[in-house]
């Protein structure tokens, strides 16, 4: 059957196939990750002690490249841990993938870690599969065909018995430290914070509580379940969120801009916030809004 989404013709591309074989990768993926021995001290840091990088992550992507450039060398190839700023990403039909997203968890071993395996076209993200192996859980969708968890249990989690969003003060979220630690995004997203959580007497939205999974695809599909209502970051990748785009929107969840203002969030735009389903869509718009109009200053990446 021809698939046709907005402008993305998909139909010629085997996205059927595509996500089976990203399926059994990230159950090999699963392994390497569960089977490491990480040291605390010994990861490699990036750009500082708070953004890591170690052998593991090096080794999943290699084995997820190889792969990949076997079964499908036509399409391209975009990996955090290969990823050269003099290559970016293009309209071209492109596996973007993060061999294991939470590497701070990973390194910790904090069990909330997972590989995300994402195919972009267009940079529309049309196939997503994510799999934390630390409980084994895997979130799975083509675009067009709905999100779900495990294979079989359709996303979001409550279906039919879904509660309408109903503002912020009666929203459990989800928000990231990231691992830049000073200057203006770091102050717009403490102000942020303050803001969010703070009494309504007293300027803020009263959220009812905020989580921090350090995982972007983690948080998109805990989203795409319906267990935490929003999601909101700066600073991550394409490579964080590609495959959690496509789980969170076959959810019926949605994804915009970060800052305040652009329904229309992009996929190398680097601030997303993300809305879980709700029913006939009541109050999705409404607590993006709301959410917006906490935000103090602007994220700049
Ligand atoms: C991580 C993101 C996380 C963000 C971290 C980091 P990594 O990806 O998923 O949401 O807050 O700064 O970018 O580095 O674990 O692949």
């Amino acid at each position: 059957m021809a698939t046709k989404s907005n402008d993305v013709e998909t139909s010629a591309l085997g996205l059927d196939d595509i996500h089976e074989t990203l399926i059994e990768i990230a159950y090999k993926a699963g392994d390497i990750i569960t089977g490491a021995l990480p040291a605390t001290n010994g990861a490699g840091s990036k750009k500082n002690s708070a953004d890591l990088v170690t052998e593991y992550d090096r080794a999943v992507e290699k084995m997820i490249s190889t792969t990949l450039a076997e079964k499908y060398p036509h399409y391209k190839f975009h990996g955090e841990e290969t990823y050269d700023p003099a290559h970016p990403l293009t309209d071209d039909p492109t596996f973007i993938v993060d061999p294991i997203d939470g590497t701070v968890n990973f390194v910790h071993s904090f069990p909330c870690a997972c590989v995300s395996l994402g195919f972009a076209v267009k940079r529309i993200p049309v196939v997503g599969v994510v799999f934390n192996p630390f409980n084994q859980t895997l979130y799975s969708a083509v675009r067009g065909r709905g999100a779900f968890m495990n294979r079989t249990t359709r996303l979001p989690l409550k279906g039919e018995s879904l509660e309408p969003l109903s503002g912020l003060s009666n929203a459990l979220i989800s928000v990231e430290w990231g691992s830049e630690r000073c200057g203006k995004n770091w102050d717009t997203k403490l102000r942020t914070f303050a803001r969010l959580g703070q009494t309504k007497d007293n300027g803020g939205a009263m959220v009812r509580s905020m989580r921090s999974m350090g995982s972007a695809a983690l948080n998109l599909c805990a989203a795409a379940a319906g267990t935490i209502d929003l999601y909101w970051e700066g600073g991550c990748w394409e490579w964080d969120v590609c495959a959690g785009w496509v789980i969170l929107t076959e959810a019926g969840g949605i994804i915009v801009d970060g800052n305040p203002g652009n329904w229309q969030a992009s996929l190398e735009g680097r601030r997303y916030l993300a809305a879980r389903a709700s029913p006939q869509a009541i109050g999705q718009k409404d607590i993006v809004e709301e959410f917006w109009s906490h935000i103090e200053g602007r994220l700049e990446y």
